[in-house]
Order: structure tokens, then C-alpha cells, then sequence
């Protein structure tokens, strides 16, 4: 977009990789294939090196954050990395009590619920993730041409795991403070963007490629609520990353009547579900962006004929757009009881039905 931005894009190794390209919606030797959570629990080598280590601490040690990234690439052949971090990664960094739990997910010690915890949420700066610097800076270094994927999580996500404390089906409390006090929910959904914007900054910077930003749970909103409570965060986040000139990824669950305003959000490149067809996200996306995705993970578990069917039927749905742009994914991340060698399987499919 600016001109700043062309010289550090053309820097990268990765640029003329599949992935890249098909960001930027230029043909392809073949579809581009990653995972939503590729490393991590489904691979025997993931447990291995994280023995004995938690979570959050395993995040912040360079050498264990390469290997864990470089993982999925070396056994699935997969077209991008995405960073080995978690969206609660910056929340601790600025001091934020928070842990993952095993079989739970990040809990927070003591929630974001009034005025006066805000100030508890200040801004993120470079010097309070260096692991994540020097993490990135090592990647690019072994990865080459292949990219790698920065993420980070959306202000709405974010504050649901502030609010509730932790999981949640309902965002009862949070929905209770979007609807009832909403200028405070607007001054916390806005630090979060403040907050999200220097995690992803740090990551481009030390030269990841590309960045996705994981709304994984605001498919619970609908369209109006959306706009008025939400998408002015999120914007606010793409827009303080546009300089860079990376693609923008932007994705979320649940998420089919709310695929138009997340494109508009920002976003470069749209993540679907598996709910909608692509040839269907695409009408309600726009033919500018490009999109991402969307087997239902669950299709992993069944037979490889119809891991087959079904990875085609995605293909054709793709082929169909008025787009050029697909990058295969799952509709959402893969489960830590997957077969390796079925998604193994799966982008190697992939690869030979898609030559071109
Ligand atoms: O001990 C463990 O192994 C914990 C499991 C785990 C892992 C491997 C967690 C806890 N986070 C991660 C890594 C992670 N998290 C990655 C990098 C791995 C990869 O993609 O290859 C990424 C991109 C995330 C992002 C993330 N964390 C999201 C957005 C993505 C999505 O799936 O929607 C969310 C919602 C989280 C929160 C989180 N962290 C961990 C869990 C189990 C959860 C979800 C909990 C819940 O259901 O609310």
C-alpha cells in the first residue's frame, strides 16, 4: 500500500512463496496448505520437548519455540509456519496473572471487571517480549522460503478471557458489560487494540511475514453488535499494522453472517468455517480479499476416500470464485486426537489436486 512498506516486503525470502502469493491473489504452482494449530498436541515429537515444561514458560524460550514451530513444516510439509505463542502471551507480558491449564485453557487470576482494573491492561512494549523477537529472528533465519505466520488475538476474544476469568460457552459477562456499560467496554476492547497492535508490530519486525488475527469467539455476536461494539478494535488493530505491507489474516468461528464486516475490518485474506461454502463466503467477503480455509476438522476422523471428497468439494468451491485467492486450511484448528499422518496425508492431497 505505501512505499515504505514495498522494500521490507520484497526483503523476504518467503515472498514468492505459494502462500504468500495467494495472499496477494497471484497465481499459484498449487494451493497453499497450513493448519490452525499444526503444532502442538497431535504430534508425539510436541510432547516430547515440552515435557515437564508449562505452557506459557515453553513460550518464551527461543531455541524451544523454533523447534516446536518447525515441527509441522518438517513432517506435514505444510506451505507457512504460524509462531509458537499463545493470544494470552502479551496479557502476561505487561503483567496480566494469567496461566493455561491443562484440559482448561488460559485462566486469569483476577478478572477484568471494573474501571479501575483497566489500568492493569497498559500498553505492550518491544523490550517485554524479547524471547519473541529472538524467536522470530531464528525461524526466519532456518525457514527461508518458507513464511512464517505472526497471530495474535483480537481485542473481543481477548476480553472474553479477561472478563469470564477463562473459557466460556455464553460471554455472559462480557456480553453483560458490552451491553451495559458500554463506554467502558469500549475503552477495554480499545487497550486490547492497543496491546494486540505492539504484539503483532514485534513479530513483523523481526520478520514474519504475514499475521492472523484470531476472533476465535466472535461468531457469538451478531452482525450490528459486531459493528458497533467490536469492529472499531479491530480495525484499529489491522490499520496500526497496514505500513508493513504483510498480509493481514483475520478469522474466526461461527462467524458466517459476520464475514462481510470482518473483511471490512481490514483484513487482506478472510478465515471461513467450515459452515459456509467458499464460493458463498466469497459472495459476502468481496472479490478483493482472498480467503482461508475450511474442512471441518472433524472430517480428519473419518476414512481418506472421503478426507478426499471432501478436501476436493473445498478445492471446487475455491476454484468457482471470482477470486484467485485460497489458502487451504480447517474450518478451525486441528484437534490434539488427530492422526498426524492423515493431515500428512491431507496436504500432499492437496498439493497434487491443485497443480497447476
Ligand atoms: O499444554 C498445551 O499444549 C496447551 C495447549 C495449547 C497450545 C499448543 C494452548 C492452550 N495454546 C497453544 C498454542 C497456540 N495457541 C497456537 C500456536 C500453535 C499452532 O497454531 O500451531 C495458537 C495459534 C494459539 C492461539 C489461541 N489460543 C487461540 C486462537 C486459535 C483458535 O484455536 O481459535 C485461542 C482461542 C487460544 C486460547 C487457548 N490457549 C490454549 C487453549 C487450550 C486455548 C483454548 C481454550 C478455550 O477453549 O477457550
Amino acid at each position: 500500500e505505501t512505499t515504505a512498506a514495498q522494500p521490507a516486503a520484497h526483503r523476504s525470502a518467503a515472498y514468492d512463496s505459494a502462500f504468500l502469493r495467494a495472499c496477494r491473489h497471484e497465481p499459484v504452482p498449487h494451493t497453499p496448505v497450513w493448519f490452525m494449530r499444526q503444532a502442538g498436541r497431535s504430534l508425539p515429537e510436541y510432547h516430547k520437548v515440552r515435557e515437564g515444561i508449562p505452557m506459557l514458560d515453553s513460550c518464551m524460550r527461543p531455541e524451544l519455540v523454533k523447534e516446536i514451530t518447525l515441527q509441522p513444516v518438517r513432517r506435514h510439509k505444510v506451505d507457512a509456519a504460524i509462531f509458537f505463542s499463545d493470544i494470552v502471551v502479551p496479557l502476561k507480558a505487561i503483567g496480566i496473572d494469567v496461566d493455561i491449564k491443562a484440559g482448561i485453557g488460559p485462566v486469569i487470576a483476577d478478572p477484568i471487571r471494573t474501571r479501575a482494573d483497566l489500568q492493569r491492561l497498559r500498553p505492550l512494549e518491544p523490550d517485554d517480549v524479547p524471547y519473541v523477537t529472538e524467536a522470530v529472528g531464528l525461524l526466519v533465519d532456518e525457514l527461508g522460503s518458507t513464511p512464517l505466520i505472526g497471530f495474535a488475538g483480537a481485542p473481543f476474544t481477548l476480553a472474553s478471557y479477561l472478563i469470564e476469568g477463562g473459557p466460556s460457552k455464553n460471554h455472559e459477562r462480557t456480553k453483560a458489560m458490552m451491553y451495559g456499560e458500554p463506554e467502558l467496554w469500549a475503552e477495554l476492547v480499545d487497550r486490547l487494540a492497543v496491546i494486540t497492535s505492539a504484539f503483532l508490530k514485534v513479530q513483523i519486525e523481526a520478520g514474519a511475514s504475514a499475521v492472523q488475527l484470531f476472533d476465535s469467539w466472535v461468531g457469538s455476536l451478531a452482525p450490528d453488535d459486531y459493528r458497533r461494539s467490536v469492529m472499531p478494535a479491530s480495525t484499529k488493530v489491522f490499520e496500526s499494522v497496514a505500513e508493513y505491507g504483510v498480509p493481514r489474516i483475520h478469522f474466526g468461528v461461527g462467524t458466517g453472517e459476520l464475514l462481510g464486516l470482518m473483511g471490512k475490518a481490514g483484513a487482506d485474506v478472510v478465515g471461513v468455517d467450515w459452515r459456509v461454502p467458499l464460493d458463498v463466503a466469497s459472495s459476502r467477503v468481496g472479490a478483493d480479499k482472498a480467503l482461508q480455509g475450511n474442512l471441518d476438522p472433524a472430517v480428519l476422523f473419518g476414512p481418506t476416500k472421503v478426507v478426499e471428497t471432501k478436501a476436493r468439494e473445498v478445492l471446487h468451491a475455491a476454484s468457482s470464485l471470482s477470486t484467485s485467492g485460497h489458502i487451504f486450511n480447517l474450518g478451525h484448528g486441528v484437534l490434539p486426537s488427530m492422526d498426524p499422518d492423515a493431515l500428512s496425508r491431507l496436504v500432499a492431497f492437496v498439493h497434487e489436486a491443485s497443480a497447476r
